[in-house]
């Protein structure tokens, strides 16, 4: 059996979930009448503050369906150039929504850089550039290794979005590993944005699921763009069942994904050959690369033979850019996995060491 670190995404609903889907009460959603959906759309707003809430399939819908809710064609989206929405979501605000994306560089904990921000917003009164409706923040933040921004942070950003009428959108995939590692609950780190997405499927373990927040009106009119891009589920309460169990008794055991991504950081950073920045691993991800024994890094090619043997000795691992490479912990990996993960990882890495 493998150890895998790949992602959280690969974690499997709870037998708890598993119930609450078999019993799960359903209705037709595009009528607004699954009372389950209903429910856990209740909680998300809840839990996080905001007048209303959306339940969508994938978080890479929920980005799309705000990006095109807040700009309208021809109106610009500001995103940092480390971000998920700008690597990994086939450009959905451009590709289908008619918006340009500025990208604004990202600084090593994932916020995003002041200076060329201000630089980059844009208002109607140049007719040679799209004028800025909004900017997206990622929360914590994925290919920067799980970092997480402070209120303090996100509230510098939506201060200068709103003082020039543009709206804030936080890709909160997994914004619930941030308001953990701050210890500070959810609502109040995305009290100034004005809408967050979070993921129901990654360390919360639902199978399928994210939601959408923010205003009344402007869920309202995310769920016409949700009916666009094909989202618009029927009895889809049978999904929403296992997102209330997520997010009921989900949410506190990730403080243990946290404690054993710092596990892994540590005896990572002990082995010869890596290069890792144990303080910077505050949530459930780490990144690390690789190096000879004459420091050279590692290149793609050699991650993946790198992480080919890794696989060879039971450890799943993934690339994160070009020289980078991902762990993720998650429910299902327990301390003694860590141990084993690092027993696998360094067999590998003596493997490769010896074909050089
Ligand atoms: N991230 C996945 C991969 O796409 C990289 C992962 O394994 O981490 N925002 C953020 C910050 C994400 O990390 C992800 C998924 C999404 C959005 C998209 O969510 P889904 O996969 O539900 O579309």
């Amino acid at each position: 059996m493998y150890i895998d670190l790949r992602s959280d995404t690969v974690t499997h609903p709870t037998p708890a979930m598993r119930k609450a889907m078999y019993e799960a009460e359903v209705g037709d959603d595009v009528y607004g009448e699954d009372p389950t959906i209903n429910r856990l759309q209740e909680l998300a707003a809840k839990l996080t503050g905001k007048e209303a809430a959306l339940f969508v399939p994938t978080g890479t819908m929920g980005n799309a369906i705000a990006q095109l809710t807040h700009a309208g064609r021809g109106q610009a989206v500001i995103v940092g150039d480390q971000s998920h929405i700008y690597h990994y979501e086939a450009g959905g605000a451009s590709t289908l929504g008619g918006s340009p994306m500025y990208v604004v560089p990202t600084h090593p904990d994932g916020m995003l850089d002041m200076d060329a921000l201000r630089g980059a917003i844009a208002d109607e009164s140049d007719e040679h550039t799209a004028a800025t409706a909004l900017i997206c923040l990622e929360n914590s933040h994925n290919r920067c290794g799980g970092t997480v921004l402070s209120q303090e942070q996100v509230a510098a950003i939506a201060t200068l979005a709103h003082t020039n009428g543009i709206a804030v959108h936080m890709d909160g995939a997994r914004i619930f590993n941030a308001a953990t590692a701050l210890g500070i609950p959810v609502r109040d780190l995305v009290r100034d944005v004005d809408s967050v997405m979070f993921c129901l499927s990654k360390g919360l373990s639902a199978p399928v699921g994210s939601m959408l927040v923010g205003s009344r009106e402007f869920i309202r009119r995310a769920r016409r763009t949700r009916k666009l891009l094909g989202g618009g589920m029927r009895q889809a309460g049978v999904l929403a069942a296992a997102g209330i169990v997520a997010l009921e008794e989900m949410v506190e055991r990730l403080a243990e994904d946290h404690e054993n991504c710092e596990r892994l950081a540590y005896g990572l950073a002990d082995l010869p050959m890596v290069s890792i920045q144990t303080d910077q691993v505050v949530t459930n991800i780490l990144l690390f690369s690789l190096h000879n024994a004459d420091g050279q890094e590692y290149n793609t090619n050699q991650i993946a033979l790198f992480l080919n043997k890794a696989r060879e000795h039971g450890v799943l691992l993934g690339p994160m850019g070009e020289k980078n490479i991902r762990a993720v912990t998650h429910h299902g990996i327990e301390a003694e996995h860590i141990d084993q993960a690092l027993a696998g990882i360094q067999a590998a890495l003596q493997e490769i060491a010896h074909l050089e």
